[in-house]
């Protein structure tokens, strides 16, 4: 467009203005977007009418800002970080961007003025669930504390037409279903077909002749088109609105147009599809990669896309390539971008022309490395036939990379071939693989665990011997959350109590809550934090009651273990402690009137493949079924298993909890995101000493934390002694009362298989040592029932639990990550 046209009407060069915060105003624009943009008079609307012309309103006050921040982002060329991850588990937009852009009470009276109640609308939004659990909502946290602090940055990844699946129960057990996040509409996002990127795959490289150079280039054989969808991601209440931008994959028509003219219509469409594919479904793996061709694609997809988004669009014209290091980080979030670093040397070499060293010199300071496990079976390899079947030239750029790295260690280490052999991005057993954390760990600035003890245990065992090659190379950023999302929004009870003490600047200022300690010992101030959880626990149970037909009964201590149904994050241990009381009630040798009243609710899914995981769910539900059933009980002890755990029944049950299960073995958990989540709501840990549950135990202190279990360098002494499970069992009369009673069919009706799996894999594998903590465990939940009696120093202990985890601000975790990795300042 013209710069200064003087037949141009002059609104058409003026910026855009940002509506004037009053509920008219609100009223006028809601209308408009009802009217004209659903096509709807008010009296006519549906619900999802109203919900998306609300979205669309919310979006009309954030436009100029977010105009003004993508121009002046671009303007500054200030360095910024493009964080690339395959997941963000966004959870519900309406809220959150209600109230970045201050705008609550101004949409609630502007709606009730049109008779409707927001809290409708709100309940009608459909979470995008493009993630699987603590990794991708680690991502939305992430970007919301980036914005909050005004960094310049974007966050890629994938706009997958179907997120993680809907679970349901039947009979017990888990059944999936497909999650139609867009079915009703997608206000948030804007689709920008203009800046769509093509991404090649297949084929093979040639050699070719470069002025008396001989080079390889990458002769492609198909390729799909690119579409990025726009989120805006607006900082709280600061003005500033940055970008989340998502990949959906759509057909080139050159693709099909081939095979139209061979005149095989019926290929032809089946090719689109097999192209459309690649955006359509997202793995819900969590933690154990399947090495499927079809996730390889969707993350050379994204990561490409998005390297040559920055690249063609990011930059100021003329820009020196070798700068970039001073101009843009890339943050891999996990493995599952990695591939992005022989995609950014092939750009690099073969489209800018840029010599390998050179190449090689810049892409070793643009990339950072997240790694967010320590098990080996999550360590993600690609077989090096598939990788060069469909990223040909790839491979030969990871080939080098890995010989030039392998010489540089026998240079260093001497001809160590058992050394070299372990370093080796490529693996040769059981089959000739990429070693995609390796090769992260090379390319990346630096690489960082989630938690102390995880970043620990990264250079100690996982990637030891990079620790001595790349000294300085490894860091820790722990984890945090969001306190927006989990504490402003999740639980404004408590947000109001604390504001009322402390004035408000926490929500952005965590640390501040610290001012909170004397107020643990104020009995007043006690009494409306107790006052606080019990309206969450009333609220949590309506939520409940309407979605699941279940209620919590007033009195009881609720006992929440939420997150991925995983073995080593051992629910088994937590139905054990469940069966153990029971079996005591019911053989008399516990009298129902010293069970402390309590509810236990369950909230995971298992990755469809993974059968051991959805046994485990139908076990809980069974015991579910009979616990909560059996008179005996007199309605003492219940299991609630709410299907379909995702972000939103997270912000209802985290705050209605008093006790927080994070009970997995000691070493195998990189650090866990919803421990923090329940410390900063009030509940009190029962935990291992594993991921930060150690930094959580440490902040709030002994008293105010339940733990147990072996620690890590115990646990690695169990396994080298060699653990045997059956010891525990029979050592320990509780234990085989517990896990007999199961075998018995006592929750299966009588028919001893359907448990069988589960029992013979505890007493003669139990890789997790759920057997060797039983006793610990059970003696830990011992000490909180006799503290829970006491609910004045419970509440004087919830008090100092959210007082002192206000380290746990995702905001902390990017100031780290600016420090000690990207070196981004905020933008002002
Ligand atoms: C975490 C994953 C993960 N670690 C593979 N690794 C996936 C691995 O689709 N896949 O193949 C998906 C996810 N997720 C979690 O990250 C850790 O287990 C938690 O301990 C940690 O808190 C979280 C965030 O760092």
């Amino acid at each position: 467009m013209p710069e200064s046209h003087s037949s141009l009407h002059p609104l058409a060069l003026a910026p855009v203005i940002a509506p004037p915060s009053t509920a008219d105003e609100f009223v006028e624009r809601f209308l408009h977007n009802l009217n004209f943009d659903r096509g709807v008079a008010l009296s006519a609307s549906s619900a999802n009418d109203r919900y998306l012309a609300l979205a669309h309103t919310v979006r009309d006050y954030l436009m100029a800002r977010w105009l003004e921040d993508v121009r002046h982002q671009k303007e500054v060329q200030a360095k910024g970080v493009c964080y690339l991850s395959a997941e963000y588990l966004l959870g519900r937009q309406l809220d959150n961007n209600l109230l970045a852009a201050d705008l609550t009470e101004v949409a609630t009276e502007a709606l009730a003025s049109c008779g409707i109640d927001l809290d409708e609308l709100r309940a009608h939004e459909v979470e995008p669930g493009l993630g699987n659990g603590g990794l991708g909502r680690l991502a939305a946290c992430f970007i919301d504390s980036l914005a909050t602090m005004a960094v310049p940055s974007i966050g890629y990844g994938i706009r997958y037409e179907y997120g993680i699946f809907r679970q349901t129960f039947v009979d017990g057990q888990q059944v999936e279903q497909p999650d139609a996040w867009l079915a009703l509409g997608s206000p948030w996002e804007f689709a920008r077909p203009e800046d769509a990127q093509t991404i090649a795959f297949g084929g093979h490289t040639e050699k070719y002749d470069d002025e008396g150079v001989t080079r390889s280039r990458w002769v492609p054989a198909w390729n799909v088109q690119a579409v990025p969808y726009n989120y805006m991601v607006p900082g709280f209440q600061n003005g500033r609105v940055n970008t989340l931008r998502l990949w959906s994959a759509v057909a080139t028509s050159a693709f099909d147009l081939r095979i139209f003219n061979s005149g095989d219509y019926e290929e032809a469409v089946r090719a689109q599809t097999y192209a459309e594919n690649i955006s359509k479904v997202l793995y819900p793996e969590d933690s154990t990669p399947q090495g499927k061709e079809l996730r390889l694609q969707q993350q050379y997809f994204f990561v490409a896309a998005s390297i040559h988004d920055f690249l063609d669009n990011m930059l100021a014209d003329g820009f020196d390539l070798a700068n970039l290091p001073e101009r843009v980080i890339f943050q891999l979030n996990d493995t599952h971008p990695v591939i992005a670093v022989p995609e950014f040397m092939r750009v690099l070499i073969d489209e800018r022309h840029l010599e390998w060293d050179a190449a090689w010199a810049i892409t070793r300071q643009c990339f950072a490395y997240t790694c967010h496990t320590l098990l080996p079976e999550a360590l993600e390899v690609w077989p090096v036939e598939l990788l060069g079947r469909l990223l040909p030239r790839h491979l030969e750029i990871i080939y080098r990379i890995n010989d030039e790295f392998l010489v540089a260690v026998r240079e260093r280490f001497g001809d160590d071939e058992m050394l070299v052999r372990n370093m080796s991005i490529i693996a040769e057993h059981p089959v000739r693989s990429v070693r995609m954390a390796y090769l992260a760990t090379v390319a990346g600035a630096k690489v960082n665990g989630v938690a102390e003890l995880h970043s620990q245990l990264l250079r100690d065992k996982v990637l030891h011997d990079f620790d001595a090659f790349f000294p300085g190379k490894f860091t820790n950023v722990t984890n945090g959350v969001t306190p927006r999302r989990f504490l402003r929004l999740a639980n404004p009870e408590l947000s109001s109590l604390i504001t009322a003490a402390i004035g408000d600047g926490w929500a952005t200022d965590l640390e501040r809550l610290r001012e909170l300690e004397p107020f643990a010992e104020d009995a007043e101030f006690r009494t409306a934090f107790a006052g606080v959880k019990a309206v969450n626990k009333r609220r949590l149970s309506e939520v409940l009651r309407e979605r699941d037909g279940v209620e919590i009964s007033d009195g009881h201590m609720l006992d929440v273990m939420v997150k991925r149904l995983h073995e080593y994050k051992r629910q088994l241990l937590k139905v054990l402690h469940i069966v153990t009381t029971y079996e005591g009630v019911i053989s008399g040798r516990i009298a129902v009137s010293d069970v402390v009243p309590r509810t236990a609710i369950f909230g995971a899914k298992a990755a469809p493949g993974y059968a051991m995981a959805k046994r485990i769910i139908h076990l809980i539900n069974a015991v579910g079924e009979v616990v909560n059933t059996d008179p005996r009980l007199e309605g003492r002890l219940k299991v609630v298993f709410p299907p379909n755990y995702n972000v939103t029944l997270a912000e209802r049950v985290i705050p209605a909890a008093d006790l927080s299960e994070q009970i997995s073995l000691a070493g195998k958990e990189a650090s866990g995101t919803g421990n923090m989540k329940f410390a900063l709501n009030g509940a009190l840990t029962i935990g291992t000493d594993d991921g930060a549950n150690v930094e959580i135990r440490e902040l709030v202190g002994d008293d105010h934390f339940y733990l147990f279990g072996m620690s890590e360098p115990e646990v690695s002494e169990l396994s080298a002694r060699g653990y045997r499970p059956q010891d525990f069992y029979q050592a320990d009369e509780g234990l085989r009362r517990a896990i007999d009673l199961i075998a018995s069919g006592a929750f299966s009706r009588g028919d001893r298989s359907v448990f069988e799996p589960v029992v013979s894999n505890l007493l003669y594998e139990d890789r997790f040592m759920v057997l060797a903590d039983y006793a610990s465990y059970v003696a830990a939940q011992e000490r909180v029932d006799a503290a829970y009696a006491d609910q004045e120093a419970w509440t004087r202990s919830a008090i100092l639990n959210v007082a002192r985890t206000g380290f746990f601000s995702s905001d902390r975790s990017i100031r780290d990550y600016i420090d000690r990795i990207w070196h981004t300042p905020p933008l002002v």
